[in-house]
């Protein structure tokens, strides 16, 4: 495995980070989860944009160009064997010292890892998942912006703490006023009566770049789909709820709070979304050995 470091190319044993990175200190920092599929990166410039955004709303200066970042990506991934998989994309505040003002980071660190993903078992995406609501609220956006993909996800990992502890794959986080804002790693949608429903960004959700997707998904199906406040209330009596993020995709939920969503089984919809989303992945994005670049599906020919 070929880690990028700050323009370097390393071994995962060479590939360190120093104990005084703001990073590791203070979790000063934000990062990407991104995928590739089939040799090609599932929209590179989203991630991108969200990972420019995330760095302008807390003050870090990225050390280099969007275009740079995105040629050391790919590079990264040419230098690992790898056509599927999932790339861990860092930029810390950088080396400072012991107190926590970022004027004695010099310079932003930049970290790229390339890997292979686990994800959940296939038998999740048959049979759904067990959520639970728990007590830990989304991060305000009074304090650091839900938006922001820093490096400080300790708000999250009480949630999912508080998931493990019930036996249930995911926690559903509630904003201040009691509104759904999204699980702890992924964005949540729900089914009523054929039209989707997610809460909008503002309830304190991550703009996930598969959440993007969804909305495209749902566009070409023609699936109504809109952004609306919703409550637990609204999980309960939905005929169908998923969940989506870069590392689960587009994946089912059976049962919140002890109420069995729907008929207990992964709905139409959700069906024709996770379906659409498989096809689409494999057959869009930045290629990273060579071919075009291919941003939407090609357009089926009549009677192929
Ligand atoms: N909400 C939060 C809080 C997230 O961290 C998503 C939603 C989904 O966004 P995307 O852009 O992935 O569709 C995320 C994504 C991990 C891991 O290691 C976490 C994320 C992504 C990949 C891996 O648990 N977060």
């Amino acid at each position: 495995m070929k880690i990028y470091l700050d323009g370097q190319f390393l071994s995962q044993a060479d590939a360190k980070v120093s104990v005084f990175d703001h990073g590791l200190l203070y979790g000063d920092g934000i990062f990407e989860g991104i995928r590739f599929y089939n040799g090609r990166v599932r929209k590179l410039d989203d991630h991108m944009d969200r990972l420019w955004d995330s760095a302008k709303a807390i003050c870090l200066t990225i050390p280099m160009s969007k275009a740079e970042m995105k040629e050391a990506l790919l590079e990264t991934l040419r230098q690992n064997d790898l056509e599927d998989g999932y790339i861990r994309l860092v930029v810390t505040r950088g080396v400072g010292n012991l107190g926590l003002d970022p004027n004695r980071c010099e310079r932003a660190s930049v970290i790229i890892i390339a890997a292979k993903i686990s994800l959940y078992p296939e038998e999740h995406y048959q049979t759904g998942l067990k959520i639970i609501t728990c007590a830990t609220r989304r991060n305000s956006s009074a304090a650091v912006p839900p938006a922001v993909k820093s490096l400080n996800y300790l708000n999250n990992i009480m949630a999912k703490i508080e998931a493990n502890q019930c036996g249930a794959a995911e926690a559903l986080m509630l904003n201040e006023q009691g509104y759904l804002a999204e699980c702890t790693a992924d964005n949540i949608f729900v089914v009523k009566r054929g039209v989707i429903f997610t809460p909008p960004v503002s309830a304190g959700s991550l703009p996930g770049i598969t959440r993007g997707l969804v909305f495209e998904i749902a566009d070409e199906l023609e699936i109504p789909i809109r952004e609306r406040e919703l409550t637990r209330y609204d999980v309960f009596v939905a005929d169908e709820c998923f969940l989506t993020g870069t590392a689960a995709e587009v994946v089912p939920v059976r049962e919140c709070d002890t109420r069995i969503i729907g008929d207990g089984r992964p709905g139409a919809a959700t069906l024709r979304i996770m379906r659409a989303f498989r096809e689409k992945v494999r057959a869009t994005g930045t290629p990273f050995r060579g071919g075009a670049e291919v941003e939407a599906a090609e357009p089926a020919l009549a009677g192929a």
